[in-house]
């Protein structure tokens, strides 16, 4: 076990910035900023059945999905204390069609972050697992005034840094900024995010397959032909997958990092308007594609290495493929038509 582990995400922090040359404590105070609009999310999720936090607040979102109330205080908690940082110049919420100004009484700082304040928010009445996710880059121009779409509209591979906070039985909150992946637990009883799983590395191959089976009759034949392999054909060679499937993005993903395993979102053509299947590059996919290369995995659109992706709308989806590389890699070969299968 890595002596490390139980150290506070504060003295991780400090440790991490003395290794980074010439780090000037923006970084850090920006992951600052974010861990503690988690423990606020985390208070609130906490305490979701007991205080009118739950249900609706009968609005829509910008993706066309019914805003719980939950889904407001976290969006605004985390607009609220990333502009209070100082080292913003910019934020891009799920919730939230635009990019969000930074309050003039607030310094512009050199960060673009694009965030997902709660997601799986339709599990909350259910007290399933729901989660944040974030994803940081740095502007492009420190120097020139006003940030611009240009800076928000960077593809996964030029991120700095990436996480999550699931808020499940325990608050996990994992993140890498490109030095490899850690989780961190919150104990409630004094307020800090403890070192509990040192340097993540996820499993070259899994025996977990997660993918909404709904959705089969809509998916391509590559994707048919996988899923169909994995549940008949892969049991040709004695070992059987196991389905699991959450329906909530950052529970599904945790699972598969620690376990190893695949996750599919492919592209359906249920939709018409979704053409791309349901999950956002900019808040979802690259955020996780980066957390999982940082960990040994793979994720792809199907054809494309997701933090390869040009964006060219902050809103944008994409198909999202991601887990141990071993099993990526089979999907890859269906979806390229490098392997068939089909059932006798
Ligand atoms: P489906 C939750 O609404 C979410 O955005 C992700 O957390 C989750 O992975 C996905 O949607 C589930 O979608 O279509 O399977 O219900």
């Amino acid at each position: 076990m890595s002596e490390n582990v139980g150290i506070t995400i504060s003295n991780h922090f400090l440790l991490n910035q003395q290794l980074t040359h010439g780090a000037t404590g923006s970084f850090t105070r920006l992951l600052q900023a974010m861990v503690l609009a988690c423990k606020i999310i985390q208070r609130d999720v906490g305490k979701a059945g007991l205080v009118d936090v739950l249900g609706r607040v009968g609005v829509t979102n910008v993706q066309g999905e019914e805003v719980q109330k939950l889904d407001e205080l976290a969006n605004t908690t985390v607009k609220r204390r990333l502009s209070a940082s100082g080292e913003v110049c910019a934020l891009v919420s799920e919730e939230e069609a635009d990019i969000i100004e930074i309050p003039r009484q607030y310094p512009q700082g050199n960060y673009i972050v694009h965030f997902d304040p709660l997601d799986g928010s339709s599990n909350i009445a259910a007290n399933v697992s729901i989660g944040t996710i974030f994803s940081i880059y740095r502007r492009l121009s420190p120097s020139e005034g006003e940030s611009t779409m240009k800076d928000a509209l960077q593809p996964g591979a030029r991120q700095v840094g990436a996480g999550y906070i699931i808020y499940g039985s325990s608050c996990v909150l994992v993140f890498s900024t490109g030095q490899g992946v850690n989780g961190f637990t919150l104990d409630p009883s004094i307020g800090e995010f403890l070192l509990s799983h040192p340097n993540i590395k996820t499993p070259a191959k899994g025996k977990i397959y997660s993918v909404n089976e709904g959705n089969y009759s809509f998916w391509d034949e590559g994707t048919r032909g996988y899923i169909d392999w994995v549940k008949h054909g892969h049991s040709e060679h004695g070992i059987n997958y196991t389905s699991r499937y959450i329906g909530s993005l950052v529970a599904d993903f945790h699972r598969n990092l620690l376990y190893g395993g695949i996750f599919l979102y492919p592209a359906d053509f249920k939709d018409p308007l979704k053409p791309k299947g349901k999950l956002r590059l900019m808040c979802e996919a690259n955020p996780l594609a980066y957390i999982i290369e940082q960990a040994g995995g793979l994720a792809t659109t199907g054809t494309e290495r997701i933090l390869d992706v040009e964006p060219n709308y902050i809103h944008q989806r994409v198909p999202l493929i991601i887990g141990s590389p071993e099993d990526v890699m089979i999907y890859q070969d269906f979806v390229q038509g490098k392997r068939t299968y089909r059932r006798a």
